[in-house]
C-alpha cells in the first residue's frame, strides 16, 4: 500500500482524520458565485445604486453580507504563541508501550495515529517575524481512537516560572511595553529584565533563551519538550512520572544572531516557508518521540524536585527511551481553518496519561480552555473541523454559540431513564478515564516548596554543558538583550544575578553592557555537565540543506554541473544565483537558468555557498558588490563555502582574509580549512564533492570565531 492508499484506507486512523476533514474541504472550482444563503449572485463588482452615479441602497443584501462578513474576519490572536504554522502527519509507535501506559495509540506499531502540529513563537504578534529570539511552541494534537491527546510542548525543556499564577506577570513583562507597544517580539527591554532580576527562578530559562536554541534554523531542526512532568499509567494502575521529548531526525541546528535579525527583515516567513516547501517537496520532517520515566518510589532520589518546571532531567541520569516517530506529510489547505482555529490543551489527555502536581501544569489546566472560549467564540470549539476527535463524542452538553451538532431526542441530562441512561459512563475496563488515585494531604497554603528554592545549580549545569562557541553566543546574546535595557540598576542586577550561575559568565556580561563586574566571582560549585544539551553533539546531516551557487556568464559548465549533481544526489538543494533572472551561458556556450537574482535572494537564505570557476564569470562577479556580500555574509555566519579554480580568486577578492589560501594552491588536492573547501585543477570532482557535503552537514564552522566572539575574517 502506498502512502496515499494508506491515508484513504478507512481502517487507518490517519486516513480517517483526513477523510473527516475532507468532508469540510471545498475547492470552489467551476462553481457559480452565491450568497451565504446559496442564492446566485449576478454582479459582485458594483453595489446596488439609485442610478449609476447615485447613492448605494440599503436593500443590497449581497453588499451588506459581503461587507459584514469581511468586517468580522479577524478573531483575537492568541495571547501568547500568536504567530504559528501547522502541518498534518501521523505518528507510529515503534514497539508496544503496554508495560508503561495503556494509552491506545502507544500500543500497536502498525497503527498510524493522525496528528496536527502547530509550531509557533511565543512573544510576537501574528504578523511578527519567524526568526526572532524566542522560545518556539511545538504543539501536537494526536487524533487517537480514545479521543484527542495534545502534547503542548516547547523547544526548551524548562520554563521561566515555577507556579502558573505568575504567568500573566512574565508575559506582561516580556510583551511590548504597554505605554508605547515597543519592542515587538523581543525580550530586549527594561520590563522583561526587571522581571528577571526580581524573579531569580528565571535564571535557568534565561540561559536557554539566550542560547542558540532560541534562534532555530528550522522548525524541522528543533527538539520539542513537554516541559511539565506527567504520568504514564498502565492497565494494572501502576504509574510512573514521565517527561516527553521530540527529537528531530535532522538534528538540532540554529541560525546565528546577525543572520536571524537580517532574516526578520528580508524574509519574515523564513520558518513557515521552510516547512511548507519541505513538505511540498516530499521531504517530510520526522521527529522521534522519546520518554524519560521515573518510578513513583524514586520521586525524591534527585538533587532537584522532579515536579519543578524550571529543572530538566539530565538524559545522562534519566535516559530518553525512543518510542516512536512522527512524520509530517501534508500541508494545510487553509491557514485560518486549520492553524488559526486549532485549539490545544495540556489537559486533553487519554486513558494512560495523567498529571503530576507540577504547579505550572496545574495552572495550565485552567488557562487553555478559558482562552479558547474567548478566541474561538464559545464552548463549541471542539466541533471546529481541525479540533474534532475521530473518536465518537457523546454527552449531554448542549447549545452555545456556533453549535454544529443536531442532537436528537428529548433527553439532555444524566442519569436518565427515558433513553436507558445513555450516554453511560464507561468503566475502567471499558477504557473510561479514571484519574490516578494519588494520595494527597496538606494544609491549604500559598507557599512554594523548599525543594523548589535552588534557582541556579541547573543554570550552571547548562553553562558547563555548552561548547566554547555556544558560550560565546550566550555572552553576545546577553550583550544584545541587556545592552538594550535603559535602566543601569537593572543591568547591574543582571550581572549580580548571573554571578550566582558562573563568575566568568557574569564578568563577560558586564564587559559588554557598561556596568561593573561582580566584586567577587561567584558560581554554584556545580562542575558536572550534560553533553546531551549541547548542539555540538547533535545529528549532522546535509539532507534538505540549501546551497547558493554564484555564477555569471562565462562560468565553467563542468564544475558547476558536477557539483550540483553530487549535491542533489546527497539530498541538498541548489539554487543558481546571478545578477538577473533568465539564462546564463557557460564559457563553452551551454545555457542554464538562473533561479534567483541578487535582488530577491541573500546569503542568509542559504546554508552554504558554492562558486564554480570560469574567468569571465568571476570577472563579472568581481564588479558586483552583491556577490561579495554573499561571500562575506556566508563567511561571517560560519557557513560552508566551496570554490573551484577562479572561484577561489573571488573569495580572495572578497573581504574574507583569514582563510589559509596558500593551502589551496596545491594542484588537484582538495583543501578544507575553517569550513572553506577549495580545489584547483582537480582531476576529478569526487573528493571535492565529498568534503563539501561533509562541511555542509557540519552546518556551521565556529572556529572562524575568535575568542572575542568576533569573526577572524
Ligand atoms: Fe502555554 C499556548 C506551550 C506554560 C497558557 N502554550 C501555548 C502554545 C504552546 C504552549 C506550544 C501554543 C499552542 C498552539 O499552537 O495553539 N505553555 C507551553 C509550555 C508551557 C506553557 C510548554 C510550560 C510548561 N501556558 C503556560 C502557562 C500558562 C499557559 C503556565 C498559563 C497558566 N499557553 C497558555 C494560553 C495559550 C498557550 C494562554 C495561548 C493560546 C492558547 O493557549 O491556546 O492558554
Amino acid at each position: 500500500m502506498n502512502d496515499e492508499q494508506k491515508q484513504n484506507d478507512p481502517m487507518n486512523l490517519n486516513g480517517k482524520k483526513y477523510q473527516q476533514l475532507e468532508s469540510f474541504r471545498v475547492d470552489h472550482n467551476n462553481t457559480k458565485l452565491t450568497t451565504n444563503q446559496g442564492v446566485r449572485v449576478s454582479d459582485t463588482d458594483d453595489s446596488l445604486k439609485a442610478g449609476d452615479r447615485g447613492p448605494t441602497l440599503m436593500e443590497d443584501f449581497h453588499f451588506r453580507e459581503k461587507m459584514t462578513h469581511f468586517d468580522h474576519e479577524r478573531i483575537p490572536e492568541r495571547v501568547v504563541h500568536a504567530r504559528g504554522f501547522g502541518a498534518h502527519g501521523y505518528f507510529q509507535v515503534y514497539e508496544s508501550m503496554t508495560e508503561f501506559t495503556k494509552a491506545k495509540f502507544l500500543q500497536d506499531p502498525s497503527v498510524q495515529t493522525p496528528v496536527f502540529v502547530r509550531f509557533s513563537t511565543v512573544v510576537g504578534s501574528r504578523g511578527s517575524a519567524d526568526t526572532v529570539r524566542d522560545v518556539r511552541g511545538f504543539a501536537t494534537k494526536f487524533y487517537t481512537e480514545d479521543g484527542n491527546y495534545d502534547l503542548v510542548a516547547n523547544n526548551i525543556p524548562i520554563f521561566f516560572i515555577q507556579d502558573a499564577i505568575k504567568f500573566p506577570d512574565v508575559v506582561h513583562a516580556i510583551k511590548p511595553e504597554p505605554h508605547n507597544e515597543i519592542p515587538q517580539a523581543s525580550a530586549a527591554h527594561d520590563t522583561f529584565w526587571d522581571f528577571v532580576v526580581s524573579n531569580t527562578e528565571t535564571a535557568h530559562m534565561i540561559m536557554w533563551l539566550l542560547s542558540d536554541r532560541a534562534i532555530p534554523r528550522s522548525f524541522r531542526m528543533m527538539e520539542g519538550f513537554g516541559v511539565n512532568t506527567f504520568r504514564f499509567v498502565n492497565d494494572q494502575g501502576k504509574a510512573r512520572f514521565v517527561k516527553f521529548h521530540w527529537k528531530p531526525k535532522l538534528g538540532v541546528h540554529s541560525l546565528v544572531w546577525d543572520e536571524a535579525q537580517k532574516l526578520a527583515g528580508k524574509d519574515p516567513d523564513f520558518h513557515r516557508k521552510d516547512l511548507w516547501e519541505a513538505i511540498n517537496m516530499g521531504e517530510y520532517p520526522e521527529f522521534e518521540l522519546g520518554v524519560q520515566m521515573i518510578d513513583e518510589e524514586d520521586e525524591f532520589m534527585f538533587d532537584f524536585d522532579i515536579l519543578d518546571p524550571t529543572k530538566f532531567w539530565p538524559e545522562e541520569i534519566v535516559p530518553v527511551k525512543i518510542i516512536g516517530k512522527m512524520t509530517l506529510n501534508r500541508n494545510q489547505d487553509n491557514f485560518f481553518a486549520e492553524t488559526e482555529q486549532a485549539a490545544f490543551h495540556p489537559g486533553h489527555v487519554v486513558p494512560g496519561i495523567d498529571f503530576s502536581n507540577d504547579p505550572l501544569l496545574q495552572g495550565r489546566l485552567f488557562s487553555y480552555t478559558d482562552t479558547q472560549l474567548l478566541r474561538l467564540g464559545g464552548p463549541n470549539f471542539h466541533e471546529i473541523p481541525i479540533n474534532r476527535p475521530i473518536a465518537p463524542v457523546n454527552n449531554n452538553q448542549r447549545d452555545g454559540f456556533h453549535r454544529m451538532t443536531i442532537d436528537k431526542g428529548q433527553v439532555s441530562y444524566s442519569p436518565n431513564t427515558l433513553r436507558g441512561n445513555s450516554p453511560q459512563p464507561a468503566s475502567d475496563k471499558e477504557n473510561g478515564y479514571v484519574h490516578y488515585a494519588e494520595k494527597v494531604e496538606g494544609q491549604k497554603i500559598r507557599k512554594r516548596s523548599e525543594s523548589f528554592h535552588d534557582h541556579y545549580r541547573q543554570a550552571t549545569l547548562f553553562w558547563n554543558s555548552m561548547s566554547n562557541a555556544e558560550k560565546r553566543h550566550i555572552i553576545k546574546a546577553f550583550h544584545f538583550e541587556v545592552g538594550n535595557v535603559k535602566d543601569k540598576t537593572i543591568k547591574q542586577q543582571v550581572v549580580e544575578m548571573f554571578n550566582n550561575v558562573d563568575g566568568f559568565l557574569a564578568a563577560e556580561i558586564s564587559k559588554g553592557i557598561g556596568v561593573m563586574p561582580p566584586a567577587n566571582p561567584g558560581g554554584t560549585g556545580v562542575t558536572e555537565s550534560s553533553p546531551a544539551v549541547s548542539q555540538d553533539n547533535t545529528i549532522k546531516d546535509a539532507r534538505t540543506r540549501k546551497v547558493a551557487v554564484l555564477a555569471d556568464h562565462g562560468f565553467t559548465f563542468d564544475e558547476l554541473m558536477q557539483v550540483k549533481t553530487a549535491l542533489e544526489g546527497a539530498g541538498v538543494h541548489v539554487d543558481i544565483i546571478s545578477r538577473t533572472l533568465g539564462i546564463i551561458a557557460s564559457v563553452e556556450g551551454q545555457q542554464i537558468e538562473v533561479n534567483k537574482s541578487y535582488s530577491i535572494s541573500s546569503s542568509i537564505m542559504y546554508d552554504a555557498l558554492f562558486i564554480p570557476g570560469g574567468q569571465q564569470s568571476i570577472n563579472n562577479m568581481m564588479m558586483h558588490k552583491e556577490a561579495k556580500d554573499f561571500i562575506n555574509d556566508a563567511f561571517a555566519h560560519a557557513k560552508p563555502i566551496g570554490a573551484i579554480n577562479e572561484g577561489i580568486d573571488l573569495l580572495t577578492n572578497a573581504e574574507v582574509k583569514n582563510i589559509n589560501l596558500a593551502l589551496t594552491e596545491s594542484k588537484g588536492e582538495v583543501t578544507t580549512h575553517l569550513g572553506v573547501v577549495t580545489v584547483r585543477n582537480p582531476s576529478d570532482f569526487e573528493a571535492f564533492n565529498n568534503e563539501f557535503i561533509v562541511a555542509i552537514a557540519e552546518h556551521r564552522h565556529w572556529l572562524r570565531e575568535n575568542q572575542d566572539g568576533k569573526m577572524t575574517g
